[in-house]
Order: C-alpha cells, then structure tokens, then sequence
C-alpha cells in the first residue's frame, strides 16, 4: 500500500478555498507567518516501531488488524504517515524487535520513504529466547557481573547496528529497580549500572550520543534505579558530554512539573531526548496533547525559549519521538493525532511574545504573565500547521483523508486480519 501524490492533491483540492481563508485571516490576526511556517515544515517528529501496532494492557488486547509484520512493514507504515503528514520523517528502532535481515535493503527502503533512523533502543527488561542470563532481578544494576556483562554486550550490538543504519543515538531504558523495601542496596545498585553504563558509553562512536530515559515505577513498584531526572543527570554528568537525560512525558510522579525539569535539562545542556505521550494517572502512554494539552504546550514553551537561548536546532540536537500505546484506536490514526498535536503545541510556543513575557516578568505582573501565555495557547493556528502541511506536499486532513481512502481495510487485505505487531 502506497500513497499517490494524485490521492493527496484530489483531497486537498476541495478544501483549499476554506484554507487559505482561514489562513487569510490568522495572518491578519499575527502579521507575517512565512518564518513560524518554516519552522513548521522543517519539524519531525520520529514513529517508535513499537508503536505501529495495538498496544493493549495487561488485561487483553484488541488487534486493529493489518498491523506491520516485519520491519519492513513497519517502515511501510511509518511512511504512510510521513505522505501524509510529512512531519513523521524518522523511525526509531528496537532491538531485538527490529533486527534487520538485510540491512541495505532496509535503510534504502527507509531512504525511500524519506526516513531517518532515529535514536536505536536497547532491551533489557524481557528475557529472550536462548539467552543465558536472565533479567528478572535486573540487567545492568544486577548483582551478578556475568548477567551485567550480557546487558552491556547487548547495548554494543545495538549500537553496532545503529552504525550500519546511520542512527546517531542510544536510548537506554531500564526496568531495573526493586519491588519489596530491604531487595536491593540503592547505591550497589547505582553504582552497578554506573560501571555498566561507563563500558557502553565508551563503545560509543565520537559522533553518537546515549539518552538516559527515567521512569518513576513499573515494572518494579518500590525503587527504580534510574527512578527520575535526578538520578538520570547523575548518570548523564557522570558518564561526560556524550550522555544526556530522556524525558518521557508519562514518567514522572503524578502532578510533576515536567516544564520545570525541561527548563533546568536544558540550561545544563542534558537534556537529550524525548518521548511524547499524554496520561491521567501514570506511564498511559495516550495520545499528546489528549488529556493535557496546555501541559504540552508549557513544555514547549520551554523548549522554544531553551533552544532560542542558545541557537539550538532540536532536528539536529534533540531526539524527539512519539512513546505512545494504542488499546482503542487505530494505531495510525493515534499517531496521526498525536503529531498534530506536538505541531500545534511547537506553533503556539512559537508565537509566545517572549519579549512581553520577559517584560511582564520582571515586573511582577502575574496577570500579565498569564494572559501572554494564554493567548498564545488559546490561538486556533490549525490553519497554520495545515498550511505547512500542504507547502511539503502532505495532505490537508491527515485523519480524514486516512478514513476515505480506507487505508486500514487495505492492510487488513494485505497482511490479514490477525497479525500482531511485534512491541509493548
Ligand atoms: C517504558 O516505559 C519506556 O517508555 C520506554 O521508552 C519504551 O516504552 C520502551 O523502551 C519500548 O521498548
Ligand atoms: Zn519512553
Ligand atoms: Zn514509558
Ligand atoms: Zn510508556
């Protein structure tokens, strides 16, 4: 299933007078756009290969169908998405999920699409078959040098194969921790994945770099060894200017003030990574911006007012991605929205009039402060996004244009009714 240009252009067709009214008017609203509408195009945001098919929970899971088989599938799909969105221009690997078969053959189907290889992702929190050592009382924190030696040996064969693919980055996720009070020794248990992750870093090419992502809780429910961005900076500070710290929105303690954390990742040059999602209570791993979207849009605001500081590219600097899950909607449609979303959080941010806000601040006007912030999220900049859309050759509604070619019938035909992507 591949998407024609004609397909794009015979849905955009009818809906272009609409637009350019809506984009007519906005531009009278906040003067010249042709900048912010640059900004918008050269935004990506990188698909997890995990993230293509039906998620589930513990409790069952409910298959869309025609979900990706293989890698390759999985590439497919992730440029689908890109055609029609254009913003989706990376894939982000997990090994062993993705082990390619043949590695040309994959990066020139990806270079087909028009996809990167974003950062690589190690695994160590699932035994595989025929491994000798298990993780079940961790991988790189482990007691045992000889279960610590297969982890990091892992982590180099997934940089080894980031290297053939023409990935640039690492990401380290841990499950490690404990359960029970009294189960481990907090710093034994740091200090062994500090050396693990020290053997790692030095297998890193001079160009790479390692994000380490934190996570509050889950799998383990009393400690988690890289439990938060704290711990996550130790590391990052520890291991030298290769390694930075991986924010997943889900993972943080309920009510976190996760734009905090951003601002002060930024300021100390760690913050290296990114992992979108949106949640009520825990790591829900749900559509960005469904459940919080002035969160996402604060977060962004940051991240404009960080990267402006200091001249960064985030294409260039930073590893962004979508880690979301899908139980009910279609996977596709999921990350559809979920692009849509981070898009129109990264516009608001854009047009924040930060010179006011600056102004407003020093003052002590919190009034003020409030109603520059507001306005700016409360900005319906749809057109905007949709016009930066349009300008690189996508389509003007993503979602609908997904429905009416009836794209998930067509894998379904393709590749059956009861597959089941490899993934969370
Ligand atoms: C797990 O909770 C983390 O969010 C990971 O980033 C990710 O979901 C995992 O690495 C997928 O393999
Ligand atoms: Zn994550
Ligand atoms: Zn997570
Ligand atoms: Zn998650």
């Amino acid at each position: 299933m591949q998407l024609e240009k004609y397909q794009i252009q015979s849905h955009n067709e009818p809906q272009l007078s609409a637009h350019y009214r809506k984009l007519a008017y906005l531009e009278e609203e906040l003067g010249d756009t042709e900048q912010l509408i640059e900004k918008l195009t050269a935004f990506q945001i990188a698909i997890p290969s995990w993230a293509l098919g039906t998620g589930g929970t513990r409790f069952g899971r409910f298959s869309a169908g025609g979900e990706p088989r293989n890698l390759e599938e999985k590439i497919n799909d992730i440029g689908l998405l890109h055609a029609l969105n254009r913003s989706s221009g990376a894939i982000s690997l997990h090994i062993p999920w993705d082990i390619p078969q043949d590695t040309l053959a994959v990066k020139e189907l990806a270079a087909s699409h028009g996809l990167r290889f974003d950062a690589m992702n190690s695994n160590t929190f699932q035994d595989q078959q025929n491994q000798e050592f298990s993780y079940k009382f961790g991988s790189l924190q482990h007691e045992d040098p000889k279960v610590r030696k297969q982890a990091v040996e892992h982590n180099i064969e997934v940089i080894r194969q980031g290297i053939e693919l023409g990935s640039k980055s690492l990401t380290v996720w841990l499950a490690d921790g404990s359960c029970f009070p009294g189960q481990l020794n907090f710093r034994k248990a740091f200090q062994h994945t500090l050396d693990s992750l020290k053997e790692i870093y030095a297998a890193l090419p001079d160009d790479w770099k390692i994000f380490i992502e934190y996570k509050a809780f889950e799998p383990n429910f009393y400690s988690t060894t890289v439990g938060d961005w704290g711990q996550s900076l130790l590391f990052a500070n520890k291991l030298g200017p290769k390694a930075y710290t991986l924010v997943d929105l889900g993972h943080h303690l309920p009510n976190a003030n996760i734009e905090q954390i951003v601002s002060l990742l930024l300021m100390e040059e760690k913050l290296g990574g990114f992992h979108f999602n949106d949640s009520k209570y825990g790591d829900d791993d749900l559509t960005a911006g469904s459940i919080k979207p002035y969160q996402l849009f604060l977060i962004f605001n940051e991240l404009v007012e960080g990267m402006d500081t200091r001249g960064m590219d985030h294409a260039e600097d930073l590893g962004w991605m979508i880690d979301a899950s899908h139980n009910v909607k279609d996977p596709l449609e999921d990350l559809l929205q979920s692009v849509e979303a981070i898009m129109l959080a990264y516009a608001q941010a854009l047009i924040v009039d930060r010179a006011a806000l600056q102004t407003a601040q020093i003052e002590n006007d919190v009034v003020r402060c409030q109603e520059i912030l507001q306005n700016a999220f409360r900005t319906d900049l749809r057109p905007l996004v949709a016009e930066a859309r349009l300008r690189s050759g996508g389509a003007l509604a993503p979602v609908e244009l997904f429905r009416s070619l009836q794209i998930r019938s067509q894998l379904i035909q393709e590749r059956g009714l009861f597959t089941m992507a490899t993934g969370l």
